[in-house]
């Protein structure tokens, strides 16, 4: 079974959704950038309040301090005996997709999997609203819309070029959706 795993998708796309069942069913470590950063702002620390305002405008923190989040759980696991692992809402552009490269050659742990989560923007919006974060208003959700299409949606090409992109429809349940992805890890 693949257990070297990353989800695309925009946001509301369900990621953190299926990347919590998933890694709690394979026992994967489940590596969400989204959550270890607000968990930064929550606590206070000098990266949280850098990343807060970033956050609230629906923009892109920066890729240094993302990557040093990344490197530190992705080393940490591969020094207590290796495993599995899901990266969930990373990378989120070009140079955090390189960077991710590098650091995965260092560790000899390729990614064996990239999972497409695609649905209309329509569906996404009603979502995030329903969800109602601190950066889920219209006006915020837009905007990450379209960060996504200029900076990550590249990705999508990338990781189809080394042949390790594929795609699911992430519309209908959390289960049937589940189900979609289930069935691509072999
Ligand atoms: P994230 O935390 O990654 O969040 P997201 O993309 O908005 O949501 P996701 O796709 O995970 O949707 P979810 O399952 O929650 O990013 C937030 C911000 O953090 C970014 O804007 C950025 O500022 C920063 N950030 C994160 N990673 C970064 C990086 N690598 N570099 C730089 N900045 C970074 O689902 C959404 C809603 O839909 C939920 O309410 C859920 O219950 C519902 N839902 C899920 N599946 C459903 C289904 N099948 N049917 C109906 N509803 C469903």
């Amino acid at each position: 079974m693949k257990q070297r795993l990353l989800f695309l998708g925009p946001p509301g796309a369900g990621k953190g959704t299926q990347a919590e069942q998933l890694a709690a069913d394979r026992n994967l470590l489940h590596l969400s950038t989204g959550d270890l950063l607000r968990a930064e702002v929550a606590a206070g620390s000098a990266l949280g309040q850098e990343a807060e305002a970033v956050m609230a405008r629906g923009e892109l923190v920066s890729d240094a301090l993302v990557l040093a989040i990344v490197r530190s759980r992705l080393e940490a696991q591969a020094a207590s005996g290796g495993g599995g692992w899901l990266l969930d809402g990373f990378p989120r552009n070009l140079a955090q997709a390189e960077s991710l490269g590098v650091l995965l050659d260092e560790l000899q742990q390729p990614i064996e999997l990239a999972v497409l989560m695609e649905l209309d923007d329509a569906v996404l919006i009603q979502r995030l609203l329903g969800r109602g974060r601190a950066d889920d208003n219209e006006t915020v959700i837009r905007h990450r819309l379209e960060v996504y299409r200029e900076q990550t949606a590249p990705l999508i090409r990338y990781y189809q070029s080394k042949g390790l992109l594929q795609a699911v429809e992430a519309n209908g349940t959390v289960e049937t959706i589940a189900e979609r992805i289930t069935a691509l890890l072999g």
